[in-house]
């Protein structure tokens, strides 16, 4: 089996974590162990405050969504709770697979009962009574962990009729992915739920007003849900005072590629690219950073100081997306890493509809022929030749239709990150 989540956190035990602090710390298979570190305290605090309390808490924490959008969580809350359609349903989208991210399988590996407890405090929140934990197939370890951990919460009256002695009921049900990407989208994770078809639907309309069986639902990364307990402990004025006035809070970021300490890093928003690296060590001479992952974008090995905030990477022409921080030194392939991330498009598209099904393909077979190019001889001397310009010029024009009239996230992101090797880095100059 591969090797234990916590040993993907080298900060593991440092006093100043808020999400990771239980990750190598606290015995993950034990409920006592999670409240003897500080577990159930957020669930206290919620019953004390009330619903609305709660609701206003999580909206003034500034807390956003951190699958990549960046939704404010609090808004997303009170729009579910005030919808007067019911049942109302929480669901936690646990279904990572953006490539390079592996935050939330040390989450929950590491911390099950956080989950727990954190989507309890959404149900209560959002007036719901049954929450779906839709959980990537391909995390058996993260399966059993919080399949154990639900029945433990269950056994000791954390869920079920009467959460903590307070008249409120709740539980979770987890249900498996089958291995495809566009099924962490929120809507085909909903179809997928209802044991249709995982394509993603239109939006409008959203999730709040007609989600999970056509009902008011509240749809959340792990990582947004487990931010709600230290927002819940620390009060969200604490909360709001960490990262920056529009990031607020901490974030986890993915670390890998070329660095010494791969692995999980805890930062407040606002520290910069930087100095992340320079936690996780690079090795080699750093060429290029790739942000967000497959659906995210590149900068140069040499644009360090740009801040880790939605605002920042945003303003620097890229994105954070769910935090992936993917280093390449210069002795990585950039013509063979841009195939793969366009493979993986044409791969995981679900069909549905037209610019990206045609557009993803057409995007690949370009890069091949790039990829052919690059390095072969060339009658005038040079590798950029006009065929170099024409396949240059039709990606631009295959990449913006995407990105214009895709219905989903997949479609409208497949080209980023090939855009911005060209124009960023001079792949195929
Ligand atoms: C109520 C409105 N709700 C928007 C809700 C919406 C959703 C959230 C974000 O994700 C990101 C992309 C990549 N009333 C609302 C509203 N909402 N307007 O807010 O919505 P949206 O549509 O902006 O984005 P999205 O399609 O949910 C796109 C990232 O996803 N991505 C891959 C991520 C992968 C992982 C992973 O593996 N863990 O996170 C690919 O595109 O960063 O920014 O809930 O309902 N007026
Ligand atoms: Fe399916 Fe792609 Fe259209 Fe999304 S953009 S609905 S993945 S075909």
């Amino acid at each position: 089996e591969e090797p234990d989540a916590a040993l993907a956190v080298p900060q593991a035990g440092d006093p100043q974590l808020k999400l990771l602090s239980r990750i190598g710390v606290a015995d993950p298979g034990s409920l006592d162990s999670y409240r003897a570190n500080g577990g159930y305290r957020a669930l206290r605090r919620a019953f004390a405050l009330g619903p609305a309390g709660v609701l206003r808490e999580v909206t003034d924490s500034g807390l956003v969504g951190r699958g990549g959008a960046a939704f404010p969580t609090g808004r997303k809350w009170q729009a579910t709770a005030s919808q007067p359609d019911h049942p109302h349903y929480v669901v936690c989208n646990a279904d990572e697979s953006e490539p390079g991210t592996f935050k939330d399988r040390v989450l929950m590996e590491g911390d099950p009962f956080a989950l727990i407890e954190s989507m309890t405090i959404a149900g209560y929140a959002t007036g719901a009574h049954k929450g779906f934990l839709y959980l990537r197939g391909e995390y058996p370890r993260a399966l059993r962990r919080l399949t154990d951990a639900i029945a433990q919460a269950r056994a000791r009256g954390l869920l079920g009729d009467d959460v903590l002695g307070q008249g409120y009921a709740f539980d979770i049900e987890i249900r498996r992915g089958a291995g495809a990407y566009i099924c962490g989208e929120e809507t085909a994770l909903f179809n997928s739920l209802e044991g249709n078809r995982g394509e993603p639907r239109s939006k409008p309309p959203f999730p709040v007003e007609k989600g999970l069986f056509g009902k008011p639902t509240a749809a959340n990364n792990v990582e947004t849900l487990v931010n709600v307990l230290p927002v819940l402990e620390m009060g969200a004025e604490a909360y709001a005072a960490i990262g920056t006035g529009k990031s607020t809070g901490p974030k986890l970021f993915c670390v890998a590629g070329s660095v010494e300490r791969p692995g999980i890093y805890e930062l407040p928003f606002g520290a910069t690219l930087g100095d992340l690296l320079n936690l996780a060590g690079v090795t080699g001479d750093l060429r290029a950073v790739l942000l967000g992952g497959a659906a995210g974008g590149f900068v140069r090995g040499d644009e360090l100081d740009i801040p880790l905030t939605f605002e920042g990477t945003r303003e620097a022409g890229t994105t954070l997306g769910s935090g992936v921080v993917l280093a390449l030194d210069s002795s990585v392939p950039l013509p063979r890493i841009l195939l793969r991330i366009a493979e993986f498009f044409r791969d995981e598209s679900c069909g549905q509809c037209v610019p990206c099904r045609i557009g993803t393909v057409r995007q690949e077979e370009a890069l091949h022929r790039l990829a052919a190019r690059v390095g072969a001889p060339s009658t005038n001397g040079s590798n950029a030749t006009a065929g170099t310009a024409e396949d240059i010029a039709l990606l631009r024009e295959v990449g913006e239709a995407m990105r214009d009239a895709s219905i989903c996230g997949l479609g409208q992101t497949a080209w980023n990150a090939v855009e911005s090797a060209i124009d960023r880095l001079g792949a195929y100059a």
